[in-house]
Formats: C-alpha cells, structure tokens, sequence
C-alpha cells in the first residue's frame, strides 16, 4: 500500500490487517510508518514498513527490490499514494504544484506499477488497485491539473488491464468522490479553515469507506474483475454537484 501514513491508504492498510494480510505499508514519513506497523502488528499481522518516494524512480527500485521473501509473492498492489495543489485558474497556475501532482499521480503510480507488476505477471497472480477520483471524470474549476492526473490513472489502469488481460492479474481503479482526510489540508498548503469548508453541510465519506471497497474487489472470487468503481457520498452527484445542508 503506497501511502499508508494517511487517510485512504491508512484506512486500507488497517482493513486488509483485519482481513488477515500481511502488508507492506509505504510513504516518506518513516516515523508514521513504524507507529502504524506497531499499531497493526499488535492486531497479529506481519508488517514491513519502507519509507520512500514514489516520485524518485531509483529509490522506489531499490525498496521494491529490497522486500524480503518472506513478503513475496505480492497478492495486491494498492496505488494510493497522491495529492492535489492548489485551486487556481490553470493559467495562473503554480509550477511548482504541477510537477508535485504529475510527478506523484501519474509517474509515481507507474514506477510502482513497473516494480512490482513484472513478479505478478510472472507469477499469473496479482492484484492492482489504482485509487483514481471522480476528478478523472470530468473537470472541475481551479482542478485541471489534478482532474488531468487521474484522468491519466484511469487511462494507465485501462492499459494495464489490457496488457495483463492475457494472466490472471486484476486491475481495479478505485475512484472516491469527497473523502475527509488530510487531502484539502495538502491542497490548500496547510490552510485547514480552507479544507474544513471542502466538506461543509455534507456527510463526506470517510477513509474506511474506500478501504471497505478496496477490500471486496481484492475479496472477490478468482474470475470476478472489479475494473472500476465510483463511489460518491450520498449528497455528492459528480464532481461538480454536491447538496450541501446551509
Ligand atoms: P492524504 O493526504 O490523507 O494521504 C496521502 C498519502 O499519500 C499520504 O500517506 C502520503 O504519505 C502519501 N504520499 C504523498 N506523496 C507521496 C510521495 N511522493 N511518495 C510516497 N507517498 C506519498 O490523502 P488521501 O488519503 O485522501 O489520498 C490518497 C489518494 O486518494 C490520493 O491518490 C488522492 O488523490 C486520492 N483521492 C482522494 C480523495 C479525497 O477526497 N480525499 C478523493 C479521490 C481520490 P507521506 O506524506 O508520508 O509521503
Ligand atoms: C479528490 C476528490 O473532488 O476533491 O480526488 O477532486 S475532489
């Protein structure tokens, strides 16, 4: 699971432990990481924890490369790691905040897609699961950039399927709408009245909720592909319409 030191990645690294996998949890907070290996060792499971940055290709290479055989063969590949920056115009938008979603949506994504996937293949057993958004369904105001990003993960995990299609892998993008979780924060660069308003007068969903969908699609039967899931608060209609209680 890329990601796990918050959030959905979190929520899913806490549902699969339940489950009863034994897991890989990643992001480049190793201080998280081993709070959260020690919380789900207690729960029974066998965790590895491999602080690291999906956006730095070799560094990805060489934790892939490093996980021990006592964690193979991976059963599934949770693509979760991402962000969004910044709500501005896509022609005022900041350089900066660019390169971070690209480089960590779409580039990070595939490194790990091009690390662990191979031993999958090789094995005819696997399972991926991209966390795409309603954002990759259409754009909204200020989110081009991002919406761009996950447009490019529902392309990738379309490819992937395609290219995968001949052994047994499954490939699954997972695409939430509102999700309460450090996301806005990191959007909004840590001003949290801004991300607080993000889900005000609805009930947005929660990390638990995704990981819960996350589960069953790797839960299914051998033959059953979840290819794509939207999942949406109840109040949420696209990622542009959403009630909001005044
Ligand atoms: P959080 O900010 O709570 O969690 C993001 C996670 O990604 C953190 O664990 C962070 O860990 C990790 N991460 C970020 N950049 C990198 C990097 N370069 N290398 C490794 N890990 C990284 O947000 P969410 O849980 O909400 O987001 C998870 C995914 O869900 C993202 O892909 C996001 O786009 C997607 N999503 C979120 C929605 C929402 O409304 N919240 C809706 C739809 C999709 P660390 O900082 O330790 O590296
Ligand atoms: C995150 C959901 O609508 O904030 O992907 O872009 S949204």
């Amino acid at each position: 699971i890329t990601g796990a030191t918050s959030g959905i990645g979190m929520a899913c690294a806490r549902r699969f432990a339940v489950g009863g996998y034994n897991l890989i949890i990643t992001g480049r907070s190793a201080d998280k990481l081993q709070v959260l290996k020690a919380e789900l060792e207690a729960g029974g499971v066998e965790v590895l924890a491999l602080a690291f940055d999906v956006c730095n290709r070799e560094a990805t290479r060489d934790a892939v490369a490093s996980i021990p055989d006592a964690f193979k063969p991976i059963d599934v590949l949770i693509n979760n790691a991402g962000l969004a920056r910044g709500l501005e115009p896509e022609y005022e938008g900041d350089f900066q905040d660019w390169d971070e979603m690209i480089d960590t949506n779409i580039k990070g994504l595939l490194n790990m897609t091009r690390f662990v996937v191979p031993g999958m293949v090789s094995l005819n057993h696997g399972h991926v699961i991209n966390i795409g958004s309603v954002a990759g369904d259409a754009a909204y105001a200020g989110g081009g950039v991002y919406c761009a990003t996950k447009a490019a993960v529902k392309a990738l995990t379309d490819g992937l399927r395609i290219d995968v299609a001949h052994t047994s892998v499954r490939v699954t993008n997972l695409k939430p709408g509102l999700v309460e979780t450090n996301f806005s924060n990191v959007r909004f660069h840590g001003d949290n009245e801004r991300a607080d308003n993000v889900y005000k007068g609805i009930k947005p969903l929660v990390g638990d909720d995704i990981a819960d969908v996350a589960f069953y699609a790797a839960s299914a039967p051998e033959h059953v592909q979840i290819a794509e899931v939207l999942v949406l608060a109840t109040h949420q209609a696209n990622g542009t319409v959403v009630h909001r209680k005044s």
